[in-house]
């Protein structure tokens, strides 16, 4: 048992988890039509959580018709850019005041370690929400020079997008939401976010604070339920003018056929399968820590961990060591003791998911060089593992595991071209690390690699920078100015002289 005095704020979160929930549509908190709720889960125990509204698709109905009015209302199409900021900029406030209640929420919901979420999640959400207030006062056009001066004046301007349908998962809940909340209320849209069904909490303390910050009624709503039902509706529904979605490529998929009815704007955010690639001149030790924080970070539920770890054979050996080390220092448990470093997994199907793969992988000629052992009793836990021997083929090396599980690759003086070959031999194109002091192969790696995102030697997420996937990995991106334009329309105003 963990005592609440060692987590701020724990009893706090108790109590709203254990609160009525309902759905927030249109200003106000209602209960879902039919009045079904359905239970989640603490993944650390597997005792019962919650109880929350499940929305279905009459509900939906509703969400989009206060949606659709708000982006009637003039008092939010017409309010001034300055003051979108102003409210964003005031949720940013009420969510860092209520830092340690989100933290603890967080973990109760999720299971990641408190420390992760209190210094990891809930910073960069804060910021998020700042970064995006920026841009509302700054989302401009152009003005365009058509054949001939004095006979055209021409011009662009950046509307908002409409209602948008924000689908999110459950590995980093809080952040996700805020991501897409908060450029979609910069850009001037009004927003219907459905958190995911295992973890729906910090999503239904954060309308709490929206709802008494100043938006406009319909501006931002809530919709707790499940993908199939309250998720396939939103991404039909005709009257939503775009979805935004983090989640599964099986699912990207879907949202795509169901986007086509009325030609949504789609950005999707989809899996990766990260390669870490450690050239010979790199730092060992960095990249030792590097590669294991990749990998188990979040227990290896992020769809950029870098889950295939390329190593010269000049320091392969070594590599390996130093990550089956850390990974066997990790300890593993409660999110909310403070000495766990990794929580369980979400679900006990997610736990079943990846140790089968760590079986299937093993069956193939993998070697287990630590880890993948189950860990019994209550609670969904997986044991951080390092797979070395794996070949190409392999489901392990290429599907999404999304659990802590490497897989371990050494390559000879082969050249940058055969290493980006090998790395690329990938349906998914999220991320890449690199790891060395050589400028010019960094950078010249850098461009060989289909990814997203190629960090060298560290560098972490921030919404100035532009994220999203190559290939499989996704369509568009988040963050970053680029991730604001997605949530709006460019319209080409000319005009003969
Ligand atoms: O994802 P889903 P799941 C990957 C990861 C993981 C696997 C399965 O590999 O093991 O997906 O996870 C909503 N229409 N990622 O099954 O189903 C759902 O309610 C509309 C990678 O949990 O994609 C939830 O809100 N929405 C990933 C969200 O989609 C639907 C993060 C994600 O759930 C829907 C999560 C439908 N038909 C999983 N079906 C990443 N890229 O970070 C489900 N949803």
């Amino acid at each position: 048992t963990v005592q609440a005095a060692e987590v701020p704020s724990l009893d706090k979160a108790r109590a709203f988890a254990s609160s009525r929930h309902r759905l927030f549509i249109g200003g106000a908190w209602v209960d879902a039509l039919d009045g079904q709720t359905f239970a989640t889960q603490d993944p650390a125990t597997g005792a019962h959580l919650a109880d929350v509204a499940k929305a279905l698709e009459p509900d939906v109905d509703r969400a989009v018709a206060a949606a659709r009015a708000a982006m009637e209302d003039p008092a939010w199409t017409e309010m001034k850019p300055a003051m979108r900021a102003r409210l964003l900029n005031r949720l940013a406030d009420a969510l860092e005041e209520n830092a340690d209640e989100f933290a603890a929420l967080e973990t109760l919901d999720n299971g990641k370690p408190v420390k992760d979420a209190r210094f990891f999640d809930l910073p960069h959400a804060i910021e998020t929400l700042r970064y995006n207030a920026g841009w509302a006062t700054k989302l401009n056009g152009e003005s365009i020079s058509l054949s001939g001066p004095g006979t055209w004046h021409a011009y662009t301007v950046r509307e908002p997008v409409g209602v948008v349908a924000q689908i999110v998962p459950w590995n980093a809940p809080l952040a996700m939401a805020v991501a897409k909340i908060a450029p979609a209320l910069a850009a001037g849209c009004a927003v219907i976010l459905k958190p995911a069904e295992e973890t729906p909490l910090t999503a239904l303390r954060l309308a709490h604070l929206i709802a008494g910050i100043g938006f406009p009624p319909g501006v931002f709503n809530l919709l707790t339920g499940f993908g199939e039902s309250a998720g396939a509706a939103l991404t039909a529904h005709p009257g939503v003018d775009k979805v935004t979605f983090t989640g599964s490529t099986e699912v990207g998929r879907l949202i795509l056929r169901a986007a086509a009815g009325n030609f949504k704007r789609v950005t999707l955010e989809l899996g990766g399968k990260t390669p870490v690639i450690v050239l010979p001149d790199a730092d060992v030790s960095r990249a030792i820590e590097g590669a294991a924080r990749s990998i188990f970070t979040n227990a290896g539920q992020v769809c950029n961990a870098g889950s295939r770890l390329f190593v010269h054979q000049r320091h392969f050996d070594e590599v390996i060591d130093g990550v089956a080390r850390i990974a066997e220092t990790i300890r593993i448990g409660s999110g909310l003791a403070s000495d766990t470093t990794m929580g369980p997994v979400i679900s006990a199907a997610q736990r079943d998911r990846v140790q089968g793969y760590v079986r299937q992988g093993i069956d193939e000629g993998a070697t287990l060089r630590s880890g993948g052992k189950p860990i019994d009793g209550d609670g969904w836990f997986v044991s951080p593992t390092v797979l070395t021997d794996t070949e190409a083929h392999m489901a392990v090396r290429r599907e999404e595991i999304f659990g802590p599980v490497l897989c371990a690759m050494r390559f000879d003086d082969a050249s940058l071209d055969r290493i980006a070959a090998e790395a690329n031999a990938s349906d998914y194109g999220l991320g890449a690390v690199l790891w060395t002091n050589d400028l010019s192969a960094a950078h010249r790696l850098a461009r060989k690699l289909k990814a997203g995102t190629v960090r060298v030697n560290g560098g972490g997420l921030d919404p100035a920078l532009p994220f999203g996937g190559f290939k499989q990995s996704g369509w568009g991106r988040e963050n970053g100015r680029e991730g604001i334009e997605a949530y709006t329309e460019t319209k080409a105003i000319a005009m003969a002289l």
